[in-house]
């Protein structure tokens, strides 16, 4: 596409344009979901099944189980890479992202229309979006409203979303009012609040600030804007974490084109849509791809990986398909070259692992290379908490390095020379692509 010029750089030293708002979803240990979002027929599963040759094995990656429309994807990295280049290591664990494929929500979806509900819980368990929408034409495929028009899709679908947390929040709103004004003993209020919240405890005056915040939300929404795109104290965060809101994710925004328009670099509906992303969803990235080009290089690279008895095996249905599409990432990367073309899904991932306000560390040595994910801003002793809850509890201190002064070094030995191996205490908040090595004291055994 003209929009995407070849990279110069990494992707990861690219960054993606990402939103720049705090994040407002459930912050949960190993838990990275990203739902794919859309009208129906518009490339979600396609998208989703490309995503299927970047699987990663799921022996290596505990607490995740997945069903069938649910993949696992490695987070591209070139630093692991060379750091797993540099040590050789028996192990090597890259970060990982969970992609869900959802089915298409209709207009009308949150009242239930198509199988809205159903979808909308779907999207309800996921932490952030990407938006799937339709940017090409062919009569073949039918588009639920006739017609293709990006903005009028990208418009329903954001009215979905919103309407339905409208109603969640409507209904909050109600009870907690109903309940604020049946009492003005603070007692009996603070009695209530037990109740409502599950006898989780919470004192009056949180109550009143929940009823505060509620009221905020309920404004926000009934002005048209999305919760995320408001702005939040950091009081207010912890309160809109607990609900769960739609319009509180994250989202990226994924133009799907045909793939003349992606050879020829160029689609109409891309201005149009970056235009209505900037004043909507400001910050968002607007990622344009083709999912017909995405298949065919992952059928082109399956085809050439086919050996005589996968032929066989596939003929007689006794294959793992899944399997056969976790193909050499060289492969990949020889064939665009050849091609003289770029495939987007790397970029898809890293900027929904960024969207998510993800980061990773590093931790490397002989035995393994492995990417630890963390929200940005998490501080030392909790990103020694991924590793072992003991390394939280004992923690003593962080020894880091970042990946460029390693790389610039060349070596942990000459970093260490340098004087870039640094011990960082309780307070240091973990930076992308340091690499670490966490001291602490051993639990003692209780007798
Ligand atoms: N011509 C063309 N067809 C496409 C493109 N992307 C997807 N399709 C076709 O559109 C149809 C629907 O694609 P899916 O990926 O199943 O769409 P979806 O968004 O998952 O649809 P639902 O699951 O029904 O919500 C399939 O026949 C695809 O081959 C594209 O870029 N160009
Ligand atoms: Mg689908």
């Amino acid at each position: 596409m003209a929009q995407e010029p070849e990279p110069t750089e990494t992707e990861n030293e690219k960054k993606p344009k990402v939103a720049s708002r705090p994040f407002l979803g459930k912050l949960e240990k190993n838990k990275c979901r990203i739902g794919i979002v859309g009208l129906p027929n518009v490339g979600k599963s396609s998208l989703f099944n490309t995503f299927s040759t970047k699987q990663v094995p799921a022996e290596n990656y505990p607490f995740c189980t997945i069903q069938p429309a649910q993949a696992i994807v490695a987070v591209p990295d070139k630093r692991w890479t060379h750091l797993c280049e540099v040590y050789a290591p028996r192990s090597r664990i890259q970060a990982v992202l969970e992609i869900w494929d959802i089915a298409g929500l209709v207009r009308g979806a949150h009242e239930g229309k198509g199988l809205g509900n159903e979808f909308l819980s779907n999207i309800q368990s996921v932490d952030a979006i990407y938006h799937v929408v339709r940017a090409f034409k062919d009569k073949m495929v039918e588009h639920v409203d006739g017609s293709v028009d990006p903005i009028r899709d990208l418009e329903t679908i954001s009215f979905e979303l919103r309407a339905k947390d409208r109603q969640t929040i409507a209904g909050k709103f109600e009870n907690m009012e109903k309940m604020a004004k049946r009492s003005n003993d603070r007692k009996i209020k603070k009695e209530l609040v037990i109740i409502f919240y599950f006898k989780k405890g919470y004192c009056v005056d949180v109550y009143v600030k929940l009823i505060e915040v509620v009221g905020k939300i309920k404004e926000v929404l009934e002005a048209g804007k999305d919760v995320n795109y408001a702005d939040w104290t950091s009081d207010e965060i912890e309160y809109i974490r607990g609900y769960n809101l739609f319009t509180a994710k994250p989202v990226v925004f994924l133009v799907n084109v045909s793939m003349s328009d992606w050879e020829k670099g160029s689609n109409k509906f891309i201005g149009v849509i970056q235009e209505w992303v900037d004043k909507h969803f400001p910050g968002s990235a607007v990622i344009p791809f083709s999912a017909v080009f995405e298949a065919k290089v992952c059928l082109y690279l399956l085809f050439l990986s086919l050996s005589f008895t996968n032929y066989i095996s596939i003929w007689y249905c006794f294959f793992d398909f899944k399997k056969l599409l976790e193909m050499d990432e060289s492969k990949r990367e020889a064939y665009l070259k050849e091609h003289k073309t770029r495939s987007m899904l790397d970029k898809i991932i890293t900027s929904g692992y960024k969207a998510l306000h993800l980061i990773h560390f590093f931790t490397a040595g002989e035995d393994e290379v492995r990417c630890w994910t963390v929200r940005a801003t998490t501080k030392a002793p909790q990103a020694a908490g991924t590793i072992h809850t003991d390394f939280e509890k004992g923690f003593i201190c962080a020894e880091t390095m970042s990946y460029k002064d390693f790389k610039k070094c060349g070596s942990e030995s000459a970093a260490k020379a340098n004087g870039k191996y640094i011990q960082n205490g309780k307070s240091y908040e973990v930076q992308d692509g340091d690499i670490m090595y966490f001291k602490f004291n051993k639990p003692t055994s209780k007798k």
